[in-house]
C-alpha cells in the first residue's frame, strides 16, 4: 500500500491527508450558524470548498455545539437532504453528519457515501443496523452523551488511552452490529466532553491511534481549545471562531504530520495548503506512514 492510499473501499485516493470540509446546514451552530441555511446557498458553499480543495463535503443539519438542544428529525431531514442529493448529483464526496438512522439511510439513498456520527452509533438504537445496511464508511466518533450536558462528562485520568479504549469498544459494537471492520473510521471527537487541556493531549496523542489499524479523522476546526490559546491578552476573551482558522490549519497539519487519513475544517483553502506541505516534507522524509 502506497503512503496515501485510501484505506477505506470505494473511496477515492488521496495524494496528502484528506480535507473533509464542512457545511453546517443549520440556525446556531457554533462558528457558522445561519449562514448556509438556505439549500441553495448551502449547496453552493459545498461547491466553494470543493473548489478550494476539499476531497468531501460533511454535511450536517443539526447543531452539537455544547448546550445546543435537539431538533425533529423531520426538520432535520428537511435541512439535509435537498444539499446532499445536489452535491452528490455535482459529483462531490458526501458525508452525512448525524445521530439519527432515518437521516443517515435518507441521506445515503441520495448519494452521501460516508455516515459521519458524532455519536459513534450510540444516539439512535437503529443507527448501527442501518450503516451495516448501507455499507458506507461509518465514523465511530468518540462521545460521552449529547450536547447539552457534555461538558460535565469531561473527567479523565488518562485521556488519550480513555478515549482510545472508548472509542474501542464502540468499534467492537459497531463491528457486532454488522458493519464491515473495514468500513470504520475512528474520531477521537475533539471538543466533545473535553477540556481545553484534553484536546490538546488528544491532539498531542494522535499518532497512538495507529494501534486501532483505522483510518483517524480529526475536526479541530475553531474550537473553543484554539480560542483559548489565541485569547486577547488584555481582556482574556477567546478569540472569534471565525479567527481561528489559521490555528486550525496549523493544528490540522500536525493531525496529518502524526497520521491523520483526514481533517474535517471550516474554511478549508489554508488547511488543504497545511496538509500538502505536511505532504511535501513526509515525501521528502521518504516516508511511508499508511494512513
Ligand atoms: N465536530 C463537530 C461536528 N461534527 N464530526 C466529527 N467526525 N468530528 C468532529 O470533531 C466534529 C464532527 C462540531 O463542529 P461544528 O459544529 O462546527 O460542525
Amino acid at each position: 500500500m502506497s503512503a496515501y492510499e485510501n484505506p477505506l473501499p470505494g473511496l477515492p485516493d488521496w495524494d496528502r491527508c484528506g480535507v473533509m470540509g464542512i457545511v453546517n446546514v443549520t440556525p446556531d451552530s457554533f462558528s457558522d450558524g445561519g449562514l448556509w441555511l438556505d439549500p441553495d446557498r448551502a449547496l453552493a458553499h459545498g461547491l466553494e470548498l470543493i473548489a478550494q480543495g476539499a476531497d468531501v463535503i460533511d454535511v450536517g443539519g443539526e447543531s452539537t455545539r455544547p448546550g445546543a438542544v435537539r431538533i425533529t428529525c423531520e426538520e432535520e431531514l428537511r435541512r439535509v437532504i435537498p444539499v446532499v442529493r445536489g452535491l452528490a448529483e455535482d459529483g462531490v464526496l458526501v458525508s452525512v453528519d448525524t445521530m439519527r438512522a432515518d437521516v443517515a439511510e435518507a441521506a445515503v439513498n441520495v448519494g452521501a457515501r460516508i455516515i459521519n456520527d458524532v455519536s459513534g452509533g450510540r444516539a439512535d438504537p437503529r443507527m448501527v443496523s442501518v450503516a451495516a445496511g448501507t455499507g458506507v464508511p461509518f465514523v465511530v466518533m468518540h462521545w460521552r452523551g449529547q450536547s447539552a450536558r457534555m461538558d460535565e462528562l469531561a473527567g479523565y485520568a488518562d485521556v488519550v488511552g480513555e478515549v482510545m479504549e472508548e472509542v474501542e469498544r464502540e468499534m467492537d459494537a459497531v463491528v457486532s452490529g454488522g458493519v464491515d471492520p473495514s468500513q470504520v473510521i475512528v474520531d477521537p471527537g475533539l471538543g466533545f466532553a473535553k477540556t481545553r487541556d484534553n484536546d490538546w493531549a488528544l491532539l498531542a496523542g494522535i499518532g497512538a491511534w495507529a494501534r486501532l489499524g483505522r483510518p483517524v479523522l480529526v475536526g479541530a476546526s475553531r474550537k473553543r481549545f484554539l480560542g483559548t490559546l489565541l485569547a486577547d491578552p488584555a481582556t482574556g476573551e477567546p478569540r472569534p471562531t471565525r479567527a481561528r482558522d489559521a490555528a486550525t490549519a496549523a493544528a490540522s497539519a500536525l493531525a496529518a504530520a502524526q497520521g491523520a487519513w483526514a481533517v474535517r475544517v471550516h474554511e478549508v483553502t489554508a488547511t488543504t495548503d497545511a496538509v500538502r506541505v505536511e505532504a511535501a516534507l513526509r515525501k521528502a522524509r521518504g516516508r511511508t506512514t499508511k494512513r
